[in-house]
């Protein structure tokens, strides 16, 4: 059989599993990446594991989702992430070095390698040809120490592109377009590969924004070729041996085809409050805006910075608007001061921030009361800015510093031509941000620095043959994890005390939540279809699992939020038939029997108080499984490590 790019990868990489569609496989992982919001229970859960040192190729942890230290929290974790890894193996790319992504991308990632990483927009590294997932940070823990990670053997979508960008059209909206066309779960078990002729028009920086944002597709991950332009990155970086050709066989069969005429596509933007309601900007019109933030890991490389030099130079940014602007990474923010173009955002007026998330993850930078932001990330959930009645619209670089210059939302191709934008040959490289873990016989002398803030991972329990819960939460349709468990500059800095966190759990549906459900516990909450989408936190299960939660029971899920329910013990059903949707109340009570013959043949019945049964279905591997009964993946990993 002629196969695609990804299969390619991922046949290579199975240790345990058969490689059909649908079933688990366990696949060997060459990298992996954490970031501090996640990173600190990863590590936890790692050092909870046991074991002394990574047996990965490279694991990278990386400092750039809490930066705010408008307390010690931050700042500590920083510390014990810092510590724990130079202990354990992990290199240490330090808080100011750049966002994980970008950074992976510049020094890390290698064509046909394995990377999971505990943020869903791992897939970024798809952009040189890496097999890049998204992950719990348990699953990340798990494949430091050597174990396999797991997923459904996916479905290949094969989005083929022809033709070329025309002027100020961008990367950005050959992926809005994705999303108009696949929606925001259209990619659920689905790997997304690129192809045709117009992927040789593409740079990498380019491809990458296009991988990174399959995440919002709920895609297992996005990938294109590596080729000579993979080839010509990897060399400015100074990487060139790490490069290989990579790409599908002719005529690889793929699941299903989409074809994008590059040539065709106009500058476009998705409208509060989800990352698929796109629109071209020529039909949304010139609404007026109040702040233009550019960055994030979508778009934050040296190409869309000097693309937003250009625009700005010698303009000022408009009296309405706040404009920030963070690069994305140490070597990006360098390379602007020495080409210039940072001195043209400086004198426009725009607010220069940090290389980190900053406002993409709410911390700081909220727009005001009512406020339209133009964004250049990949969300657009409500609340997520800070601002719970702010609109929020994701657009290209061009499209945001057109606009911030306007006061109203822009089309760029108003610019007239486009000059060509040269990436240089030989880009700047100063790893001095990024520390080496040091020598296995140096290990044990070195202190893990644990702060007050920073506490244990939670007591889970094997489930049980039968549960009475109580219903304490009913939400509806494409319910994210900013929902579960939201961040922003308030609450993020607890990600790392699940006790203190789970307080704000589903806080953005119902402040009265967490209350309600150690109140009622053991409960069960009740959700719509793709229940979970958008982040890999795991906290959206830890907070539900600690204030007493035993059971999600939705239409759908999406992949890694399912994944870490059951890696919490957390039962996640899926109801068989939607309609039954109505038939469960909030405050209602319920019970599941038969749970663990359920287990084995998929089918649950769940019974209401009236006596209705409702049926309910869990597709579950032996190892998903044997999790679920050992409660929880740590447990289940330590009992095997005994
Ligand atoms: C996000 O973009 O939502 C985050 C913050 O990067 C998350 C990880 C987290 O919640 O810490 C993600 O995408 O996985
Ligand atoms: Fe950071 Fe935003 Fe990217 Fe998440 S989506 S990794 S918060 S820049």
């Amino acid at each position: 059989m002629k196969l695609p790019l990804a299969r390619k990868i991922i046949d290579s990489h199975i240790i345990d599993g058969i490689p059909e569609k649908g079933r688990e496989v366990g696949l060997r992982i060459d990298q992996t990446l954490t970031q501090d919001a996640t990173g600190t229970m990863a590590y936890l859960e790692f050092e909870a594991i046991g074991i002394p040192r990574v047996r990965t190729e490279r694991s990278v942890a990386y400092i750039d989702h809490n930066t705010l230290q408008s307390g010690f929290e931050n700042a500590d974790d920083h510390r014990f992430i810092g510590s724990i890894a130079k202990k354990h193996g992990v290199w240490f790319s330090r808080p100011g070095n750049g966002i994980c992504h970008q950074v992976h991308l510049e020094r890390f990632g290698i064509p046909g390698k394995t990377l999971i990483g505990s943020d869903s927009h791992t897939p970024t590294a798809g952009g040189i040809g890496m097999l890049a997932i998204g992950a719990g940070g348990l699953d990340v823990a798990v494949a430091m120490g050597g174990g396999a990670y797991y997923i459904t053997y996916p479905e290949i979508v094969n989005v083929r592109l022809t033709g070329k960008l025309n002027d100020w059209v961008a990367a950005k909206d050959v992926i809005l377009e994705v999303l108009r066309i696949m929606s925001v779960k259209g990619g659920v078990g689905k790997i997304i590969e690129y192809s045709g002729d117009g992927v040789s028009t593409l740079s990498v920086p380019e491809r990458a924004t296009i991988t990174n944002m399959g995440a919002e597709l709920g895609a297992t991950t996005s990938i294109f070729p590596s080729d000579e332009i993979t080839r010509a990155f990897m060399k400015a970086e100074g990487r060139e041996q790490d490069w290989k050709p990579l790409s599908a066989d002719d005529d690889a069969e793929y699941d299903e085809v989409i074809t994008i005429d590059l040539s065709s596509l106009e500058p476009l933007a998705a409208c509060p409050h989800s990352p698929d309601n796109v629109k071209k900007i020529s039909e949304i019109g010139k609404i007026k805006i109040d702040q233009v933030c550019i960055g994030s890991c979508t778009n934050s490389s040296l190409l869309d910075m000097m693309k937003v030099a250009y625009i700005l130079k010698g303009k000022t940014v408009h009296p309405d608007v706040s404009l920030s602007i963070a690069p994305g990474s140490k070597q990006v923010l360098g390379m602007m001061s020495r080409n210039g173009s940072l001195s043209s955002l400086i004198e426009s007026g725009a607010r220069i921030l940090e290389s980190a998330c900053g406002p993409c993850i709410g911390m700081g930078q909220s727009p005001n009361s009512g406020g339209i932001s133009l964004r250049t990330f990949n969300r657009n959930f409500e609340g997520r800015s800070g601002t719970k009645d702010a609109g929020i619209y994701l657009v290209s670089p061009e499209v945001a510093a057109a606009s911030a210059i306007n006061g109203y939302l822009t089309d760029p191709r108003e610019l007239g031509t486009m000059p060509d934008f040269i990436i240089p040959d030989v880009f700047d490289v100063n790893d001095n941000m990024i520390e080496r873990p040091a020598d296995e016989k140096d290990a044990e002398n070195i202190i893990v620095l644990k702060g007050p803030n920073i506490k244990n991972y939670p007591e889970t329990t094997p489930v049980t043959d039968s549960l009475d819960l109580t219903v304490s939460l009913k939400v509806g349709d494409n319910i994210t994890t900013d929902h579960i468990m939201p961040a922003g500059a308030k609450i993020l800095p607890l990600r790392s005390n699940i006790p203190a966190i789970s307080k704000h759990c589903f806080v953005a549906c119902d402040p009265e939540f967490p209350e309600r459900a150690v109140r009622e516990a053991p409960s069960v909450i009740i959700g719509g279809a793709n229940y979970g989408q958008g982040s890999s936190r795991e906290h959206a299960a830890l907070a539900p699992l600690y204030l007493g939660v035993k059971a999600v029971i939705a239409k759908s899920f999406a992949r890694i939020h399912r994944a870490n329910l059951i890696n919490a013990g957390i039962l996640p059903l899926e109801l068989a038939n939607e309609n039954d949707y109505d038939l469960i109340k909030q405050g209602d009570k319920i019970s599941i029997n038969d749970i663990h013959c359920s287990l084995i043949s998929g089918e649950f019945t769940v019974e209401t108080e009236s006596g209705k049964k409702i049926a309910a279905r869990c597709k579950l591997s032996e190892r998903m499984r044997d999790i679920l009964k050992a409660g929880g993946l740590l447990a289940y990993t330590k009992s095997r490590l005994n």
